[in-house]
């Protein structure tokens, strides 16, 4: 009887650890796997979107509603695109290029389709709409950090989009948002307008940051011109950090400008350089220009999390203000407090 006893007790309490405890410590690795999952799919799906070329998607593509051809306000944000014609251009640098790096090489045509494009980064009042009809609570603001320049960057609790660390108001770009609150706000946008909204790939960003120019820049090969079309580091900055290596021109801002305070380039996009760095598709591959094929080329390696960055922010130097300039994160729930995003429609 005592042992039938002990047989019934051993087996209840396995019967729990079954029913309620196992569940209970599955559960977050079930969600992590799911997001993850459904992070994997988002970017395989703009993948094939952009090598697609379905003619139907395209000609929904030039019209947008209210579109004049050319021009397009998206109604739910205010944010103001820009119709960025379909071209072929020459993608990478030349060996003779001040400042570059071996990954902008080998130099390659590479052919893109046109898209609309953010004429200038993602403010903080577009951000702030996107999160107030949906909800949002970004990486920074539920982890309770970010990254953010004390003299170097550090890691600090505190810091969100809601408190940069600058002043910053509703036309500023929107700082400490990670790629995956970049894709929530596209997603989102996706929904509720039935367009498809993401973050460039590296061959559409740089075909717009040259908007139909050869060079490091879109306004030519000088740096010490950068203060008509950028904000970056510049003799401003130098006052408050003298040991940064600057521009040689005053552009007024030592932190962020407000988005589309400057030149705009070829296509009519202000920002591509400066003021802060721009989040794309890719996963960065220091090798990734030979793999590209000629037409809309994207690098997506589910086994690389790193993600593709470009363009410089008012932090950098000059030799990181080209188009042509890649630099990379290596997760994608990374921010800091000069990391914004632009979205394209497709
Ligand atoms: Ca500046
Ligand atoms: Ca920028």
């Amino acid at each position: 009887m005592k042992k039938v006893m002990v047989f019934l007790g051993v087996g209840m309490l396995l019967g729990a650890a079954y029913w309620f405890v196992l569940p209970r410590v599955r559960a977050p690795f079930q969600q992590m796997r799911r997001e993850a999952a459904t992070h994997w799919d988002e970017l395989k799906r703009a993948a094939r979107t952009a090598v697609k070329g379905d003619q139907a998607e395209k000609a929904q593509l030039v019209d947008p509603q209210g579109a004049d051809g050319r021009h397009w306000v998206e109604p739910l944000t205010g944010m103001p695109f820009v119709w960025v014609p379909g071209g072929c251009f020459r993608m990478g640098s030349d060996e003779g290029e001040k400042g570059r790096d071996r990954d902008e090489g080998p130099p390659h045509d590479v052919c893109v389709e046109g898209f609309w494009m953010g004429r200038r980064e993602v403010t903080q009042g577009e951000f702030r709409r996107f999160v107030e009809a949906s909800g949002y609570v970004t990486e920074a603001e539920r982890e309770g950090f970010s990254w953010v320049y004390t003299g170097a960057w550090e890691r600090r609790g505190g810091y969100s989009w809601r408190r940069p660390g600058f002043f910053q108001d509703d036309t500023h770009p929107v700082v400490h948002v990670s790629l995956n609150d970049a894709l929530a706000m596209a997603n989102w946008l996706s929904e509720k307008t039935g367009g498809s909204f993401g973050v460039p790939t590296e061959a559409q960003w740089e075909y717009a940051c040259r908007g139909g120019r050869l060079g490091a820049r879109f306004w030519g090969e000088d740096p010490d011109e950068a203060c008509r079309y950028a904000n970056a580091a510049d003799a401003a900055a130098a006052e408050d950090f003298p040991s940064w290596t600057v521009h040689r021109c005053s552009d007024g801002f030592v932190f962020t400008a407000p988005a589309g305070s400057f030149e705009p380039n070829g296509f009519g996009l202000q920002d591509m350089l400066g003021n802060v760095w721009e989040w794309c598709a890719d996963s960065y591959d220091p090798q990734g220009y030979r793999k590209h094929g000629p037409k809309n080329p994207v690098i997506l390696d589910l086994s690389n999390t790193s993600r593709v960055i470009r363009g410089g922010s008012w932090y950098s130097r000059p030799e990181h203000v080209r188009c042509a300039k890649r630099d990379a994160l290596t997760r994608p729930d990374r921010r800091s407090q000069d990391l914004g995003f632009r979205l394209i429609r497709r």
